[in-house]
């Protein structure tokens, strides 16, 4: 089998990539190990940055964003028993972000390139990638039905994610691997009940980290300090509720409760492997790269990747390499940004096991600054809504 783009991973980052390679007249194979209906469900990010969303809407995949998506300009500090509004449109010369869950933008791509008539195989499994150093690199799996394929393709894009088997089949020695585990996890939860807030609640109480966000008008997401280690079975609903009453507190406002249909523990990390390329395989998204979730760069960072991607592909397959080397400089820029501010928003907001009143004092102070110097607003609104701005 033959095709110019083999993309292994059917996240944001593959199906998108394979999507802008359509558009440039690029054929490509999508392979994914888990099911189209798992990968629809499987609950994640919900923010994107406002360049983000203007490449959605170039891409022509934008008509049920811009119908569902929630637009927000600001976000809300909560420390110290008060709360603090960021007026992002204000501070960046109009700039938003929006919330639109990372499930609904699968749902949309999947949905687009198979309307296009795009090749997209999920449930496979044993995937392999190999002769990556030739201009001829093969990508080979097992179908659903058991049968074994071997794809000669001009290039393969590993959007694979962090458990993925692009970045280990890279020869080891040639990476440079940055990486750092924090000493604390989010444990996320959907809930039926309309959100409480009209913008992000981002909250450092002394108890731990707490997030309110939104997927819909009636469906609330909300994000919980705990430990790495935390058993999910010990926290009923109730505790969870308990927890948010008490994180979120403030007089006057009301954390409005509902049943919960979804519960999960992530654990927080940062982690940054380059080179991003080796030979004819380009890594792109989590496969590379990972940030902790509390600046919500994940999702926008794997889009970023492939749209840099997409047009080194296209000038590579026409025989113009000079994008595809300088694809992982152009991305390492952006992602080291993502990374710096991300690392940043996780250690101000939330509270280390270890942590002296030294500490508090100056995460306090930082917060403080951030809230009433226009300077200090004015860059963490810069990074949240994307710095440097997608073109
Ligand atoms: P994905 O989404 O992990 O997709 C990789 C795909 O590859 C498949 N795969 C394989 N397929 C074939 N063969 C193999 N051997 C394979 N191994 C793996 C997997 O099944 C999967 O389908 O990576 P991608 O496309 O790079 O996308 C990255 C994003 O998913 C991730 O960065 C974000 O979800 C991170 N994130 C957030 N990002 C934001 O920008 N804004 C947010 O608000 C935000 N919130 C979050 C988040 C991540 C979270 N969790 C659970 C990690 C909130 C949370 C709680
Ligand atoms: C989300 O809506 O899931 C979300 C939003 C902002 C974050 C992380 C997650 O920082």
């Amino acid at each position: 089998m033959r095709t110019q783009v083999g993309i292994v991973g059917a996240g944001p980052a593959g199906l998108l990539l394979s999507h802008l390679l359509a558009l440039r007249g690029i054929d490509s194979l999508v392979v994914e190990d888990r099911s189209r209906a798992y990968c629809e469900a499987r609950q994640r990010a919900g923010l994107l940055e406002d360049g983000t969303v203007r490449l959605l809407r170039e891409a022509d995949l934008a008509q049920r964003l811009d119908a569902e998506g929630l637009e927000h300009g600001g976000i809300y500090l909560q420390f110290a028993g008060e709360r603090h509004h960021l007026d992002f449109r204000d501070l960046t010369g109009g700039r938003t972000v929006t919330i639109y869950a990372q499930t609904e933008i699968v749902k949309d791509l999947i949905a687009r390139r198979l309307a296009d008539g795009g090749a997209l195989e999920f449930e496979i499994s044993s995937t392999a990638v190999a002769d990556l150093d030739t201009d001829r690199p093969v990508l080979s799996y097992m179908t659903a039905g058991g049968e074994r394929r071997e794809v000669i393709c001009d290039a393969i894009a590993g959007c694979d994610g962090f458990h993925g088997i692009c970045r280990p089949s890279i020869p080891a020695g040639l990476l440079t691997v940055r990486d750092r585990a924090y000493p604390y996890a989010w444990l996320g939860i959907t809930a039926e009940v309309p959100p409480s807030t009209d913008e992000l609640i981002y909250n450092r109480h002394p108890e731990g980290f707490a997030l309110h966000t939104m997927r819909t008008p009636q469906i609330s997401r909300l994000y919980l300090q705990v430990r790495p280690d935390e058993r999910l079975e010990d926290w009923p609903d109730d505790r969870i509720w308990a927890a948010f009453q008490r994180r979120f507190a403030l007089p006057g406002w009301e954390l409005k409760e509902g049943p919960i249909f979804d519960k999960a523990v992530t654990p927080m990390r940062s982690f940054v492997s380059s080179p991003m390329r080796y030979g004819r395989l380009f890594l792109a998204g989590d496969a590379a790269h990972i940030v902790p979730p509390t600046g919500a760069k994940g999702l926008n960072l794997a889009m970023a990747d492939v749209t840099v991607l997409a047009d080194a592909l296209h000038a590579l397959l026409l025989g113009d390499s000079r994008l595809a080397d300088g694809y992982s400089d152009a991305c390492l820029s952006r992602v080291w940004r993502a990374t710096h501010f991300s690392w940043w928003m996780t250690t101000m907001l939330h509270v280390a096991p270890d942590a002296d009143p030294m500490t508090e004092e100056l995460q306090l102070s930082q917060l403080r600054y951030v809230t009433t110097s226009r300077a200090a607003a004015t860059s963490l609104a810069e990074n949240y809504t994307g710095y440097p701005p997608l073109r």
